[in-house]
């Protein structure tokens, strides 16, 4: 057993009172380490891989002492001598390694795979700045890189290594591990980083995050997703793809012949999943590897392959599903390309009437996507209604082709991260109410029984309130910025992105702001906060985090509407952020336009954290709603049907619902003098044009519904019984949304591993 005491003044010479919290952290990670080098590996016989170009993992201590049984103790041995674990965790930097949703799901999957014992390991990138690290200045979003390497460190280099073989030059691989563990489980798992040595940082210019795109042996493993509105970082991207799913097939190779594969029977012990399209030049990879290095004829490769492989869709968004000039995989990897004209030609010949699902299109490109689907054995939505819009819409004439491939795994959450180690407070009282067994099944009906009960609904609102005041502390202590821990906290997180529609939440904003001024004075305090980064090259996003900032600023300077309306755009949103973020929340945002939203995970996660949802009919809102009842949710907008009938008719015009006595002062305050006084005028005025002439993803369509469903929720909030009740229920019935159950599915019906 751990003894702190001890241990700090073997280490650091000192009392553990006396440690900073780098010191303990650095304690607490080499036990955490000690402890998980005594678990073995999985070994059995078939194993999966899941390959992706991010794993959005948060920050490891907390979750791994919960997962092996330590935190309780090493909590309360804390505290004893005067230390918070929470603070002790803030020495730890979070890697940057993802981006959004589906980056946070492969972590989250990573979790659950081993929770259950199962034989898989993540495979991808060791960035070594990940994504960039937000900075707000005069109400813009700033880039500045994100050093999150560095010691001590979760990281171990192992001795595996490989040849890379690009057009003109070969590189050698390092591999970095950072080992997963499993809740109660004796057996761990990994995540395999592939690196490259040369690679140091040295040429970012100064505190930016440029650098020279085209010199490979040093960039290559910089940054995720470097900009690439130019051919030279699109061809950098396809580097970094084609040095990951190179080193990725190698290593399942050289295991599956390690645990008795001949090679021609490799599908009998890998199975690989590829996260998104990111890594679809495994296919081609593995026909060349197999063809070059192990004899084996391109026919029989391509079945070993197809074997292997399974593809999950994440998004309908065409800017997302990629696609990459034929050139440009030429010229970074020319045996790859011939190989995959290779495969267009069997589509071709079999195929000619079906020009939507050639592989290279009319114009030389390649679409990674139909690649994927062609030559893997499964593809999988991450919804329901996401699944049925691919095999109707976006994906029909493949499902016509192979209906039989297609299935639905609708995303899931671990708990371990977003109720045990987020929610220790929530945690206890469930444990309370319902005894323990939701550990490891996730039920949590049983509170069901409580629906009624006066004193359980003030426990939950009490707990509320104790981590709105846990939020209040720590914005201040790390941000410096002040909330009303008495206020309704009312949270969007997630990526900026206008299908996301954070521009529709600020156009309530301005009526609520407005509505105030008039007198009509809240009820409750109401406290809307934001979180999320904006892709650099996207600049109506950058736009609608000026707008929102900029209103921000304009509400705190107003004396006359500060006291009942407060607005915070978190800096560097990230995971650890919404483990602060998420408990707090009475009411989590989840209102992007029908039919694009593939799921959300966010959703889940306040859901299970008892907030109340504003939803829309889009992505895993829908199963949300069939599992808590019409009464349990707040739903409005147009449904995925009518929006997508809109797109398909060009049957949707801004002007009509700008010029709605309602509306047109909203999207004009944009442009007001106040706004112009605080913001910047080429800013505002981009993004009022943008709303008022295109609105592409018609934030206007839904607004008077989304401002009625809203004042409909303040309005509850006051009833406190309903609104409690409602929580409670959201609570009981979050157990599907368990990534134990998405991935149960994943195995049952995809992989097929042993166990
Ligand atoms: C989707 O936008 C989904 C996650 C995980 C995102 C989100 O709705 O919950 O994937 N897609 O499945 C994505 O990041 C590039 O696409």
């Amino acid at each position: 057993m751990l003894n702190l005491q001890n241990q700090a003044r073997e280490t650091f010479n000192k009392p553990l009172a006396d440690c900073s919290n780098s010191e303990i952290y650095k304690i607490l990670l080499d036990f955490v380490q000690n402890e998980s080098q005594k678990l073995p590996v999985n070994d059995s016989k078939r194993k999966l891989y899941y390959v992706s170009a991010e794993f959005l993992i948060g920050k490891l201590l907390t979750n791994n002492l919960l997962n092996l049984g330590f935190y309780d103790e090493v909590k309360e041995e804390l505290e004893k001598h005067g230390k918070s674990l929470d603070e002790v965790e803030e020495a730890e930097h979070e890697p940057s390694l993802g981006n959004g949703g589906l980056g946070r799901l492969a972590a989250c999957f990573l979790d659950s795979i081993t929770t259950l014992g199962l034989n898989g390991d993540g495979v991808g990138l060791n960035y070594h700045f990940g994504l960039f690290r937000q900075v707000f200045e005069e109400n813009k979003q700033k880039y500045k890189p994100d050093e999150w390497l560095g010691e001590p460190t979760w990281l171990k280099k192992s001795e595996i290594s490989f040849n890379v073989p690009f057009k003109s030059f070969t590189l050698t691989s390092s591999l970095y591990d950072i080992s997963v563990l499993g809740y109660q489980q004796k057996t761990k798992n990994r995540l395999r980083l592939f690196d490259l040595e040369s690679v140091t940082g040295d040429i970012i210019h100064k505190d930016s995050i440029d650098f020279d795109k085209t010199n490979i042996k040093e960039n290559l493993t910089l940054f995720l997703y470097p900009d690439d509105s130019d051919r030279e970082g699109n061809l950098l991207r396809i580097y970094q793809q084609y040095f990951m799913v190179s080193n990725a097939a190698q290593l399942i190779i050289a295991e599956a012949i390690e645990r008795g594969s001949n090679v021609k029977d490799l599908a009998d012990y890998a199975v690989i999943q590829i996260n998104d399209t990111h890594p679809t030049l495994i296919i081609p990879e593995l026909i060349r590897l197999l063809t070059t290095e192990h004899d084996i004829e391109f026919s029989e490769a391509v079945e070993i392959t197809r074997n292997m492989v399974a593809f999950t869709n994440h998004t309908i968004l065409s800017e997302a599903l990629e696609k990459w000039p034929l050139e440009d995989i030429e010229e970074v990897t020319p045996i790859i390309s011939e190989i995959i004209e290779q495969l267009d030609q069997m589509i071709k010949s079999e195929f000619s009437n079906y020009p939507k699902v050639h592989i290279i299109d009319d114009n030389d490109v390649i679409h990674m996507a139909r690649l994927a689907i062609h030559f893997g054995f499964s593809t999988n939505g991450v919804s329901e209604l996401h699944t049925e819009i691919l095999k109707d819409i976006e994906l029909h004439d493949f499902y016509k082709i192979y209906p039989e491939k297609f299935s639905n795994k609708t995303n899931g959450i671990t708990f371990r991260r977003w109720l045990m180690a987020a929610n220790p407070e929530l945690t206890s009282f469930l444990n309370q109410k319902i005894g323990t067994k939701w550990h490891k099944d996730a039920d949590l009906k049983a509170l069901l029984d409580y629906q009624k009960d006066e004193e359980t609904l003030d426990e939950l609102k009490a707990i509320k309130h104790d981590r709105k005041v846990q939020l209040k502390n720590h914005l201040e202590r790390t941000k410096g910025v002040k909330i009303n821990p008495n206020s309704i906290i009312d949270i969007q997180i997630k990526r900026i992105h206008e299908y996301k529609r954070q521009q529709m939440l600020a156009l309530y904003i301005i009526y609520k702001y407005m509505d105030i001024k008039k007198g009509n004075i809240p009820a409750t305090p109401i406290t809307i906060i934001f979180g999320g980064k904006a892709a650099p090259a996207y600049t109506i996003a950058q736009d609608i985090i000026h707008l929102i900032l900029c209103l921000s600023e304009l509400i705190d300077q107003d004396e006359q509407v500060n006291p009942y309306l407060k607005v915070l755009f978190v800096e560097n949103y990230n995971v650890g952020e919404a483990e602060y973020l998420i408990p707090a929340a009475n009411i989590s945002e989840q209102i992007s336009l029908a039919s694009k939203e593939a799921s959300g995970t966010g959703n889940m996660k306040f859901m299970l954290n008892g907030a109340l949802t504003i939803a829309t009919f889009d992505g895993a809102n829908v199963e949300i709603e069939e599992l808590v009842g019409n009464e349990n949710i707040y739903t409005f907008g147009r449904i995925s049907e009518e929006i997508v009938d809109l797109y398909e008719n060009d049957g949707y015009d801004s002007m009509y619902y700008y010029k709605k006595a309602t509306i047109k002062p909203l999207v004009d305050f944009i442009v007001s003098d106040p706004m112009l006084e605080i913001g910047n005028k080429e800013n505002l005025e981009r993004l009022h044009n943008d709303i008022k002439y295109k609105d592409y993803f018609m934030a206007l369509i839904d607004l008077i519904e989304f401002i009625a469903i809203k004042e409909k929720v303040y309005e509850d909030y006051e009833n406190e019984k309903v609104w409690w009740e409602k929580s409670l229920v959201n609570i009981a019935h979050a157990g599907f949304f368990s990534s134990d159950r998405t991935i149960e599915e994943y195995n049952h019906e995809i992989w097929h591993l042993d166990n």
